[in-house]
């Protein structure tokens, strides 16, 4: 595997400026939510630093590439082929970066849409990709200071704005974004159900 050093230095040469400074704030956010939830530092790091890696690919690069893995090309990733990045993201990581932790190539498979039943790790990483210091949307604030108070609650708050965001935007939702806002709603909200 890569030394951190090495990898930051080859996402600096293949990431644009802003995916690349964008990755080191992610990592500064998920050390310091690692910390605080009792999450491995190095693992942390790997998965923050590496989250975006595909990033360096464009539309139709990330449509080859999915049609390579043999991924599934259903209609909305086939219109929005960024949703692959996270899948391909975790398979260049163990490829070329020579990651073979589970853990963090699963964070790195999950973090644009988030899954039900995700890891301390995986929402980290989730949540880090969406608060970091560069991000300035409505709420940020207080989704950040949230993030280290309930990490579950922070993702229902999340993927609520991710919804909202693509709602407003006229974008078409990929189920699985619903899926994860549905599994982190608040108890409250949803009775005994389990969703
Ligand atoms: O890779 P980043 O930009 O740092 O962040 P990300 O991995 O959360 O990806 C965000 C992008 O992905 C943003 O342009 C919205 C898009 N996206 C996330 N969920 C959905 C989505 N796009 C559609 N159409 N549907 C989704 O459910
Ligand atoms: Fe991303
Ligand atoms: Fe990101």
């Amino acid at each position: 595997m890569l030394e951190r050093k090495e990898i930051v230095e080859k996402l600096e040469a293949e990431l644009g400026r802003e995916r690349f400074t964008h990755s080191l704030r992610a990592e500064k956010i998920a050390l310091a939510l690692a910390k605080k939830f009792g999450v491995g530092q190095k693992k942390a790091s790997l998965a923050a630093l590496l989250h975006d890696c595909a990033r360096r690919y464009d539309r139709k690069e990330l449509l080859q590439k999915a049609r390579r893995l043999g991924l599934l090309i259903d209609p909305i990733r086939k219109f929005e082929p960024k949703l692959f990045h996270g899948e391909i993201g975790a398979w260049l990581a163990r490829r070329e970066f020579g990651v073979r932790s589970a853990g963090v190539l699963n964070a790195i498979r999950r973090h644009t849409t988030g899954a039900p039943g995700m890891t301390k790790l995986d929402k980290i990483i989730y949540l880090a990709d969406h608060i970091e210091e560069g991000r300035a949307f409505t709420g940020v604030d207080k989704l950040r200071r949230l993030a280290f108070r309930d990490l579950d609650r922070a993702i229902y708050e999340s993927a609520s704005a991710m919804i909202r965001f693509l709602v407003k935007q006229g974008r078409p939702i990929y189920p699985p974004t619903v899926v994860t806002r549905n599994y982190y709603l608040p108890a409250g909200r949803r009775g005994s159900a389990k969703l």
